[in-house]
């Protein structure tokens, strides 16, 4: 087990922030080496800050998993828009990932352009650099830095790791003196219940197409122990629509059936001990408007 060491610690906060679909969830999980967030190839997957946290030599550095930053329609993107500003503006630094793919397209550019607000120093992150022709990318990182100033660039793949490593060694030394705030052993901050939510959300957004899984949210509602040593889980999905329950639970209910089978192995992954997992599709017309289900997500509800 990893002891905090006896010599001067260093402890601090580091927001990933960026569009949609730039991969950020994918690199929290890469930095801090388990599966803290949920990851899809569909925009908006993440909807609350999710905390991951990592040990560097003698620093703790707390990685904050943020909403993408788009241009919101409905009040659940102001929610999360907002939610990810907010994870900004309480960091010790702020990592901004571009899609080196995308390049500077018009939705990173009004990020950079919110940036210069920012106080704090500024990271940039290339990332899917697997993908990406070195030439492209010092064209990017310079066209970005021209804009705002960025304490350091890194190019990284969050998928296969690539220059990850360099970014944990550079962040341990950007953070302030302090004592460690997680035991050296802890990897999330969120409830078992929570991230087995986060699961059973990610296969949604996997399998399911268009406008569903926008207008789809999971909540567990109970979480027993059992005395054989394995875990009795009950989700509810809700759904916007009848017509959109009748989608999630299939014919014959082959999808909702295949999707309690993927969430099912992974939640036992992470609660390391065997589970039954009921999943129930409800129908609750207009979820995205109800406080409650903000609060349960985590999220400030915006007034309009
Ligand atoms: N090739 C490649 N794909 C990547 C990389 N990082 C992420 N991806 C893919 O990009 C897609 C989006 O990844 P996410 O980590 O969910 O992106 P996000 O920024 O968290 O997205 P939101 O939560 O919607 O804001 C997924 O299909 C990932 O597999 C990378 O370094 N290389
Ligand atoms: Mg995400």
């Amino acid at each position: 087990m990893a002891e905090q060491p006896a010599e001067e610690t260093r402890c601090g906060f580091v927001a990933l922030i960026g569009a949609p679909n730039a991969g950020k969830s994918t690199l929290l999980n890469t930095l801090v080496g388990s599966k803290v967030t949920i990851v899809s190839h569909k925009v908006q997957t993440t909807r609350t800050l999710v905390r991951g946290i990592a040990v560097t030599g003698n620093a703790q550095l707390i990685f904050v998993d943020t909403p993408g930053i788009f241009a919101p329609r409905r009040r659940l993107d102001r929610a999360m828009v907002t939610s990810a500003w907010g994870g900004a503006q309480d960091a010790d630094v702020v990592a901004l990932l571009v899609d080196a793919r995308k390049g500077l397209d018009e939705e990173a550019e009004s990020i950079l352009e919110r940036l210069k607000e920012v106080r704090q120093p500024k990271l940039l992150l290339l990332n899917k650099v697997d993908v990406v022709e070195r030439e492209k990318l010092l064209g990017l990182a310079k066209a970005a830095n021209d804009k705002i100033t960025f304490a350091a660039t890194f190019m990284v793949s969050a998928l296969t790791g690539d220059g990850v490593d360099d970014v944990k060694r550079y962040l341990a030394e950007q953070m302030p003196s302090g004592p460690w705030l997680y035991p050296p052993d802890q990897m999330s901050d969120a409830p078992l219940r929570q991230l087995a939510a986060e699961i059973t959300r990610e296969k949604l957004f996997q399998r399911l197409h268009q406008e569903l899984p926008y207008q789809s949210t999971v909540e567990t509602e109970s979480w027993k122990d059992l005395r054989d040593g394995s875990v009795r889980i009950e989700q509810t999905i809700y759904v916007e629509r009848e017509s959109q329950r009748k989608i999630v639970l299939g014919k014959a209910g082959a999808t909702i059936k295949a999707i309690g089978a993927e969430a099912r192995k992974e939640i036992a992954e992470v609660a390391e001990k065997p589970v039954h997992l009921f999943l129930f599709v409800k129908v609750r017309e207009g979820w995205g408007d109800d406080p409650e289900r903000y609060r349960s997500m985590g999220l400030e509800f915006p007034k309009e």
